[in-house]
């Protein structure tokens, strides 16, 4: 293992605000607004403050398969919030998520808004409302429920963790990447024994847990993530290549996913969604080029 740096932490903590990390710019040890700034509100039910990143790839393919199964009440308006600068910190943004982090969500369907943050939060308040996409009761909405909240406490081991080690820190750290690595590993393999078994996450069905898990561990076994695929050899989790090419397969994701989407070829990107008929006739080319 090569030589571990020579820090010393010091007794007290101070913001190095110039850490060279790739989001030393945004990154901050204090909560709360930076500046004033309202957010836009379009003519749907719902508003979504968010950017193509997997957390906020959850939500808007949440919508676009609500959308698909009928459910017209949940038409929804999807605003980027560029987070490379500094949106999230807008009062507007913080007054819908605290914790200054996308995706946010207002449902403007009944006589006072709701705020939602916590994209898992986000998908179980629109599958109950909808009564869709997670089994009613029993057996079947636990597992539902446990792989939900196995996502929303795995990935930032993977995202936060190994991501950012592997490819945005200022240096590779051996210690970290394969501490990480390791972490990741086990995580694909968690999901590799449960899709022996299981056609979906939860069982049978279709759910809200394939939905929060798949544009995290579905894009990281496509290779889409951190150009990490070689590196952690995704093609042998064999049972994760098929569920991830099956969800991504399905029309509505292939929508949800390229919503408030900034990076990749630019026709691979619909910044933002107010209307079924933004998905225009360019639509074909951006799917193709967003996969
Ligand atoms: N647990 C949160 C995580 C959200 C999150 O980490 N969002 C990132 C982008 S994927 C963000 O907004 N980062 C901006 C920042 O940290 O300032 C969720 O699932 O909603």
């Amino acid at each position: 293992m090569s030589s571990p740096t020579d820090y010393v932490p010091p007794k007290v903590w101070t913001w190095n605000k110039a850490n060279g990390g790739r989001f030393a710019s945004i990154n901050r040890p204090i909560a709360g607004p930076t500046h004033d700034k309202e957010l836009p509100v379009g003519r749907h039910p719902f508003q979504l403050y968010s950017l193509g990143t997997p957390n906020g790839q959850k939500v808007t393919i949440m919508f676009e398969e609500l959308l698909a199964a009928g459910h017209a009440g949940a038409e929804y308006d999807a605003w980027l919030i560029r987070i490379g600068e500094g949106e999230q910190f807008g009062s507007g943004f913080v007054a819908v998520n605290p914790n200054s982090k996308i995706p946010a969500l207002v449902d403007r369907s009944g006589p006072t808004p709701i705020r939602v943050f916590e994209s898992g939060a986000m998908l179980l308040h629109l599958a109950e409302k909808f009564g869709a996409l997670l089994p009613k009761e029993g057996a079947g909405r636990a597992e539902c429920l446990s792989w939900l909240f196995w996502q929303m406490g795995s990935a930032p081991y993977l995202g936060g963790g190994f991501g950012h080690f592997y490819a945005y820190a200022p240096a590779k750290i051996e210690y970290a990447i394969d501490r990480f690595a390791m972490e990741t590993k086990r995580q694909l393999d968690v999901l590799d024994r449960r899709l022996a078994e299981s056609q979906y996450l939860a069982g049978p069905d279709y759910t809200i847990a394939d939905i929060a898990v798949w544009p995290w561990y579905g894009g990281l076994a496509k290779g889409l993530l951190y150009g990490s695929g070689e590196f952690l050899s995704v093609q042998d989790y064999k049972n994760v290549q098929r569920w991830a090419d099956l969800i991504g397969a399905r029309p509505a994701v292939r929508r949800g996913r390229i919503v408030n989407r900034m990076q990749g070829d630019p026709k691979s990107q619909l910044r933002e969604r107010h209307d079924a008929s933004d998905f225009d006739l360019r639509t074909e080319d951006k799917l193709a080029a967003a996969s």
